[in-house]
């Protein structure tokens, strides 16, 4: 299964009539294009959108005198993939904007004033070396963070372990709900369904909670309406009427934030009606493990250590009548009931969980999510009852609150009450990005002993405040304002810095902050015949040069290549990426027999997998990557915090019992939209046409209680800062909810960043848990005024 996004960025293909293109675009003719023929002097080059979309769409390009002039979808092996939508076309401009970077920057005003001198690139790469080499040896290697945007698809593999720096992407991102969810199914990264979503059309209910998924993955969208189509009831759980919401059969509107409340509802009523699989929960879950009653700790052979298939649980083994370890021969498990052992008192995880739920009653549920208690009811009957059930979440509705590892836990004990984990038309987690499909285990570049990394010392968000070591910061995209809330605290820590530098091929807004900025080329760009690599939706793709780097432009290959030489060290790296990706192609995975350099090139970049025909399916054998093998549903180490079983809690900020919601009474939420990705595209023009600036969007009760025209200029604030945007007035957005997409550069705004306002404050006991603490955006309590 993919498990990273680092080398993978959530995955690619769409369905057409979504887009609002004319119909002739989609006749056959346009998708096998014989146009390249007619004219010699245009060459055909294959590659994939790098875009971190949730898409993966794979092009086949027309370059006439060495311009790029058409993008079409490549043929896929499975044809099912060969997409492209807007933000992918309108490269044919974006690609040439004037927001390129043009040349080698050098700063001369303050940080933050975006004064700038053009330099050599021989200047840039000196001053920078020579920098880090000194940081390194003061300092240590340590002093040096690389901060990159998820979007890059080369991130520098070997820079930081030259230096032995440290190296961060979307750290505190999109991990909220994955915390919940994968301390009971193992770590997979970023919590994704079980299956793949070509699965969706054997699922008879499908659930997306707060999951844009016809905007967020648009490629996806075929296997949504497959589904639809087979039968499935689609249900979308979001505050705000979605494009998603518009398509299924059942939007059911949300209090913000109140997500786990919910599913703790739905647990109860799946207990209250004996809607749960015994058989299920004693063979494959932690259910029938005993719990102590004195320390709220699992009862094992040695409770001295760790749990674990060697030290293993204890359940109640009904044949003898004892407790037995859950492993041993023989034993049947008992689900129910409270028991002494050894003058212990215990009871079942599964019993346990039971008296927890008695304060989750229906009528609660309803009250905290304000979703009609017979609503609550016929969803839960819909995702028990009818068949296999998926569960689908995204990243942007429950994760970005400091509350998600609540909704996580819930959804993971929801599948397991129900089965649906390890399922034919089954799943629970994110269903974005294609996030689950066959994959195969490419080789490394391996480099001598002495060069590693230092592992990230801490969420990067958290060295803004506590003690750390790192003197520079080698930002790699737009981290500055993409990978952070609460803009002013990152604006006070980039003071503090010694050395800031920004590789990226547009002046993003991280630029004004940088002592040295580097113009990196587009994924279009190379200096070399190929590219780049990467496993995704089963698939090899392979990404050629299309065109030479745009103005002084350097791909990140050749700047890390370029950088290690200037560091003396970059004997050790590979020569070309070509080289690169031969001995990443060198693994002796069978998924990757017959797949070679040559073999892509003739297969114009994409290859399947040696893996079989039918969608991917996760934990089919009921086992499990924990401890005891099992679905793990009480957590232990979070007995301390109340959280050994889901227990609701309040969001972090936005709710109404926090007072602050008196001076502040508006939830402000920053959604993903089909016009961008995050920050890109907001200077695409022809998708501007279209998108025209960022527009605060509020309902018109609230707008109205202002004052507030429709167009109107307003100011968004609390005590962390402001900006100002037009506004719109919209009845898609629940009253006391405002909303403004992700992503806006500083200078299309009216006034400020939306960052300026979103909240930062981490929840402390998620430090605990695999992914730490999630920055909450979302979280956030704001005031709009008309000005
Ligand atoms: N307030 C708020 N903030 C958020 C979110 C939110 O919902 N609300 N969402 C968060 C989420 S989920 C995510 S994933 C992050 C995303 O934020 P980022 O990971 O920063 O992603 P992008 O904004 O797409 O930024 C990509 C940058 O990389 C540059 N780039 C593109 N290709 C290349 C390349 O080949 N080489 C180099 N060197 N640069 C390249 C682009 O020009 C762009 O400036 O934002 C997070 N920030
Ligand atoms: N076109 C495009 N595609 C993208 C991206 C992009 O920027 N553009 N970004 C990619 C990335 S990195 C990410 S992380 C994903 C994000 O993908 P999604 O998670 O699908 O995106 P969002 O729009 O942030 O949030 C999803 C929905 O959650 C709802 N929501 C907000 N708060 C709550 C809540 O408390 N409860 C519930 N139930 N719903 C709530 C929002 O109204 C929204 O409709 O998209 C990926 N795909
Ligand atoms: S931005 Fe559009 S074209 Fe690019 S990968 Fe995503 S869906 Fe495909
Ligand atoms: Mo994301």
């Amino acid at each position: 299964m993919n498990i990273s996004r680092r080398n993978f960025i959530k995955a690619g293909a769409t369905g057409t009539a979504a887009l609002g293109l004319s119909g002739s675009l989609f006749s056959k003719n346009w998708f096998q294009t014989a146009a390249a023929k007619e004219e010699s002097k245009e060459k055909l080059a294959f590659t994939y959108h790098t875009t971190n979309c949730g898409g993966r769409c794979a092009f086949q390009c027309t370059v006439r005198e060495g311009k790029l002039v058409k993008i079409v979808p490549n043929n896929w092996t499975d044809k099912r993939f060969s997409t492209v939508c807007l933000k992918g076309l309108s490269e044919l401009e974006r690609i040439y904007s004037p927001d390129r970077l043009q040349t080698p920057l050098k700063r001369v005003g303050e940080r933050g004033e975006g004064k700038f001198v053009p330099i050599s690139w021989d200047e840039a790469l000196t001053t920078i070396a020579n920098k880090l080499k000194e940081l390194k040896s003061k300092h240590g290697g340590d002093s040096i963070l690389f901060s990159c945007s998820s979007t890059v698809e080369y991130g520098y593999p070997f820079l930081p372990s030259l230096l032995g720096a440290q190296f961060a992407i979307e750290s505190g991102i999109d991990i909220g709900l994955a915390n919940g969810l994968e301390e009971c199914i193992g770590g997979q990264a970023y919590g994704y369904v079980q299956n793949e979503t070509s699965d969706w059309v054997n699922s008879r209910t499908i659930i997306y909670l707060g999951c844009n998924i016809l905007e967020t993955t648009l490629t996806d969208s075929k296997f949504f309406f497959k589904a639809k189509d087979a039968g499935a009831k689609i249900i979308v759980i979001d505050p705000t009427y979605t494009t998603t919401a518009s398509k299924a059969n059942q939007w059911i509107g949300i209090k913000p934030g109140t997500d786990a409340a919910l599913l703790l509802g739905m647990i109860s009523l799946i207990l209250e009606n004996n809607w749960y699989q015994q058989d299920y929960l004693v063979q494959n879950t932690s259910a029938p493990f005993l719990v102590r009653e004195d320390n709220q700790q699992l009862l094992k052979v040695n409770d001295a250590a760790e749990g674990g298939e060697k030290n293993p649980y204890l359940v109640w083994d009904t044949n003898s009548g004892s407790a037995r370890p859950f492993n041993a021969a023989g034993v049947k498990a008992q689900l129910e009931g409270k028991f002494t052992v050894n003058g212990i008192k215990v009871k079942t995880v599964f019993t346990s969980l039971k008296e927890n739920q008695k304060q989750y009653t229906v009528k609660w549920a309803s009250e905290k999510t304000e979703i009609p208690e017979e609503i609550i009811y016929g969803l839960t009957s819909d995702y028990a009852t009818r068949g296999p059930a998926v569960l689908g979440w995204g990243f942007g509705g429950g994760d970005k609150w400091a509350n998600s590892d609540v909704t996580g836990h819930a959804g993971a004990i929801l599948g397991a009450l129900t089965g649906n984990i390890g399922r034919v038309g089954g799943s629970v987690g994110n269903a974005l990005y294609h996030g689950t499909s066959w994959s195969a285990k490419l080789g490394t570049w391996e480099l001598p002993e002495q060069f590693k990394a230092t592992p990230l010392q801490m969420t990067t968000q958290d060295f803004r405040e506590k003690p750390n070591n790192v003197k520079a910061v080698i930002n790699i995209g737009n981290t500055l304002q993409q990978h952070f809330a609460n803009l002013s605290k990152t604006i006070d820590w980039i003071h503090t810095l010694d050395f800031v530098v920004t590789i990226d091929p547009f002046h993003n807004p991280s630029v004004n902050f940088s002592d040295i900025v580097l113009p990196a080329s587009t994924s279009f760009e190379s200096e070399y015949e190929i590219k780049n690599m990467q496993v995704n939706r089963s698939h090899v793709l392979l990404s050629q040069k299309v065109i030479e780097p745009f103005h002084k432009s350097k791909s990140d290959f050749q700047i890390e290549k370029e950088l290690a030489a200037k560091l003396g060290l970059d004997q050790y790296l590979p020569k070309t990426p070509e080289e690169y990706q031969r001995a990443r192609l060198n693994s002796d995975d069978p998924a990757l027999k017959g797949i070679t350099i040559e073999a892509l090139i003739k297969n114009n970049g994409i290859m399947r997998l040696n893996v079989p025909d039918e969608p991917y399916r996760g934990f089919m054998d009921q086992k499990y990557d924990t401890p005891s093998t099992k679905l793990e549903l009480y957590h232990e180490k979070m007995a301390e915090d109340h959280q050994a079983l889901p227990t609701f809690d309040e969001p972090g900020e936005a709710s109404s019992e926090n007072s602050l919601s008196k001076k502040y009474p508006l939830q402000f939420s920053q959604a993903h939209t089909k016009y961008r990705v995050h920050s890109q595209f907001t200077n695409a023009k022809w998708i501007n046409q279209i998108d025209q600036g960022p527009k605060l969007e509020i309902n018109p009760k609230d707008a109205k209680s202002r004052g507030i025209q429709n167009g109107e200029i307003v100011e968004v604030f609390n005590d962390r800062g402001s900006f100002k945007a037009h506004c719109k007035l919209t009845e898609a957005l629940r009253p006391g909810q405002i909303r403004l997409y992700e992503g806006w550069w500083t200078k299309h705004m009216v006034g400020g960043n939306l960052q300026n306002v979103t909240n930062d404050q981490f929840n402390p006991r998620q430090y605990k848990l695999r992914y730490g603490p999630v920055i909450p955006y979302n979280d956030t309590l704001v005031e709009v005024k008309k000005i």
